[in-house]
């Protein structure tokens, strides 16, 4: 054990980030140094909705390179992203723009792939809730366009972007775990489920587990990123939600998380999944964790019903300050329509508010009239879908839920935490609110011998760390 640094790249939906995290468990501590932050977001082009992958790369190598000039000690570098999109390559060429999951074209190829197997059988293999973006889905429009043909190799965005930094093809089990394509019993890819779909395997890269190496920087890389010599790119949780879990300050046979972020990931953490006709009814997904650890969970819409909302307001350049959104929302005394947040027209960009008044009108309930009105719609909204779910995720698994934990963005939203508490009847703690980052840096700290123990030693070192703030529930 002794003090260290490492560099997290954290990729969210709307922004990534580059963080330093200096840790040092003699003294028990855990610091956390912003680098570098920059927009993320769809880009429309001819062929659908994409990332500007490209532009990430950029901004984020160019986070890196800051990173280690302030810190020339960096052991290590990790790197998490959202879940299920991936590149596809032909040697070290990327065969495009890697799609964006709220793409259209997903909708034809659900069908395709459940005609191929059907929905309970992919839920006993794959043990996931069903979302249409899911890779599996991606992967028949891939196919049905004769994409695949092409391409030697497929890589998670997380994955891919460790190849271009170490010239290393693998694939990091808890992100992998979120195509569809592992086996929920074993880990492994599942190659029965993949032959049957008429996928090539060729393309699927070996499995890592958090915590493996890929290994050093390219020599050009790290040259032109100044990097010091040794450094090395570590497989963390490299699916965001699975480095947010181990960083929830939480006595995880008690609590529930929401890692809230532009989604609400809303369940518990189980040492074995749960494939129950009844968690499959209720579309809870068992997603890898670290440790081999087992996220149950369900995906709720999240802070996306109010950014896109945002975006959608600020169409003709006017510029909306969220705290004071968030106030007038909070000053709201109307009763406002509570609608169902896992709603799948909410899933595409575009005009939220409309289709949320749309909701409204066919329901019979009051449609929203100002913006704080929207706003405090979606927060109530978002909090019975939490508190829901919370319920769901108990009843399901058998955790005996006391508390409800808050991290990521959402943690910072105190009418959202508040009123989770208020429909859950349960304490909300909240916070830390770089959960997915600090749980990056503490994956790689272990890896490098500069903190030891299981999670629930990680999590101590959180919980001291960043103290949660608590909302009691006011019994309204
Ligand atoms: C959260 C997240 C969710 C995943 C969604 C799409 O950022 O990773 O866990 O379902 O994005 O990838």
């Amino acid at each position: 054990n002794g003090a260290g640094a490492v560099a997290a790249v954290d990729l969210g939906a709307t922004s990534g980030r580059v963080i330093l995290g200096h840790v040092d468990q003699a003294a028990g501590t855990l610091a956390l140094e912003h680098v570098a932050r920059f927009p993320n977001g769809p880009v429309r082009l001819a062929s659908g909705l994409h990332w500007d992958f490209t532009g990430l790369y950029r901004d984020l190598t160019r986070g890196l390179a800051d990173a280690f000039r302030r810190e020339p000690g960096v052991a290590s570098v990790g790197v998490d992203s959202w879940a299920v999109d991936y590149g596809l390559l032909r040697g070290d060429r990327l065969l495009g723009e890697p799609f964006h999951y709220r793409d259209a074209r997903n909708e034809a190829a659900v069908e395709a792939v459940h005609a191929r197997v059907p929905f309970e059988e992919l839920y006993r293999r794959n043990g996931l809730q069903f979302l249409p973006f899911n890779t599996v889905y991606q992967l028949a429009a891939e196919q049905a366009g004769g994409w695949l043909d092409l391409a030697d190799s497929l890589l998670l965005v997380p994955d891919l972007i460790g190849f271009l930094l170490t010239g290393a093809k693998v694939a990091e089990r808890t992100n992998a775990s979120t195509t569809g394509l592992v086996a929920v019993d074993t880990g492994e890819w599942d190659d029965d489920l993949i032959e049957t779909l008429g996928l090539p395997p060729s393309v699927f890269a070996p499995l890592l587990d958090p915590g493996d190496a890929l290994g050093g920087l390219r020599a050009d890389v790290a040259a032109e990123l100044g990097a010091p010599t040794g450094v090395q790119v570590v497989a963390v949780g490299s699916h965001d939600t699975a480095s947010a879990v181990v960083a929830v300050p939480m006595r995880a046979e008690s609590a529930a998380y929401i890692s809230c972020g532009t989604w609400g990931l809303v369940g518990v953490e189980l040492e074995h999944p749960v494939t129950t006709d009844a968690a499959r009814e209720a579309n809870f997904t068992n997603e890898g964790g670290v440790d081999g650890r087992v996220r149950f969970l369900h995906n709720v819409m999240g802070l996306w019903l109010l950014s896109e909302s945002v975006r959608w307001w600020e169409r003709d350049g006017e510029a909306i300050d969220l705290p004071a959104l968030l106030a007038a929302a909070a000053s709201v005394t109307d009763p406002v329509a509570v609608f169902d947040a896992n709603d799948p027209r909410f899933l595409a960009p575009g005009d939220l508010p409309g289709r949320i008044a749309e909701w409204c009108r066919e329901h019979d309930a009051p449609v929203p009239q100002t913006r704080a009105e929207f706003a405090r719609s979606i927060v109530e909204s978002l909090a019975e879908a939490f508190a829901q779910t919370v319920r769901t995720a108990s009843v399901r698994s058998g955790v005996d839920v006391e508390t409800i934990h808050v991290v990521g963005g959402g943690a910072l939203n105190e009418l959202l935490c508040r009123r989770t508490a208020d429909r859950s009847g349960l304490p909300v703690l909240a916070g830390p609110v770089e959960a997915t980052a600090i749980g990056n840096v503490l994956v790689q700290a272990r890896a490098q011998g500069l903190v030891a123990g299981d999670l629930e030693s990680l999590r101590a070192l959180v919980a001291r760390a960043f103290p949660p703030v608590r909302y009691e529930p006011s019994g309204r």
